[in-house]
């Protein structure tokens, strides 16, 4: 069984996301919930992966453990493929998180003010460039990886649901916004949200 400490929304979901579609038993603990988070994780994110007394940290060294560990065809075995899928990740991962990461902090560190919204509209500018690469590399693919679903779909898909907590707008190709409806409707994806919601319910 693993134990996934996760924030709602937050990239933590995609974790949860992966485990589903492994087929993977796992307990979710909000962040808030653990006694002792600054020990599990020192850079106080999620998501954070406990399995069999390891505690593993950083998203993509958590997903492409799991990967490693469990059969799946999310990660293909071809080394051209392979590589591929994990430059995708780390796209998502360092480029687009980061660039989502900038609105976060301007909510939380600007009072209201023309600058603010400037400053808004700026980082809008810079993850709109960075979907637009994401429509040229699906092509005509439903995912990014081909035909099948890609961890990086799913990361994606993710942070794609950000943009809707900010005043700016979004621009998400219509490919990109297919393959993003894709994972949602997927069953990993709608157990995952239904925990999430649920372990928020009865905490209340
Ligand atoms: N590089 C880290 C970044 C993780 C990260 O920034 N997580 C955010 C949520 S998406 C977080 O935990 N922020 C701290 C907080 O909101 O308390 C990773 O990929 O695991």
């Amino acid at each position: 069984m693993y134990t996934l400490y996760f924030l709602p929304g937050a990239c933590s979901l995609a974790t949860q996301v992966v485990l589903n579609e492994l087929a993977q038993p796992v307990r979710l603990i909000h962040k808030q919930d653990a006694e002792n988070f600054q020990e599990l994780n020192p850079a106080g994110t999620v998501p954070v992966l406990k399995h069999d007394g390891q505690v593993l940290n950083e998203g993509v060294a958590i997903l492409l453990q799991l990967l490693q560990q469990h059969d799946n065809p999310l990660l293909p075995s071809g080394s051209t493929e392979k590589q591929r899928a994990i430059e995708d990740m780390m796209f998502a991962n360092a480029s687009m998180h980061p660039a989502y990461g900038r609105l976060f902090f301007l909510e939380n560190n600007l009072n209201a003010t023309a600058h603010k919204q400037q400053a808004f509209q700026a980082a809008a500018s810079a993850i709109n460039h960075l979907w637009s690469v994401v429509e040229t590399k699906l092509g005509k693919q439903a995912f990014l990886g081909g035909d099948t679903l890609s961890p990086a779909d799913i990361m994606l898909t993710v942070y794609s649901r950000w943009g809707g907590l900010f005043p700016v707008d979004i621009v998400i190709g219509p490919r990109t916004r297919a393959m993003i409806n894709r994972v949602i409707q997927r069953d990993s994806f709608q157990l995952a949200l239904q925990r999430e919601a649920n372990y928020a319910t009865s905490a209340a």
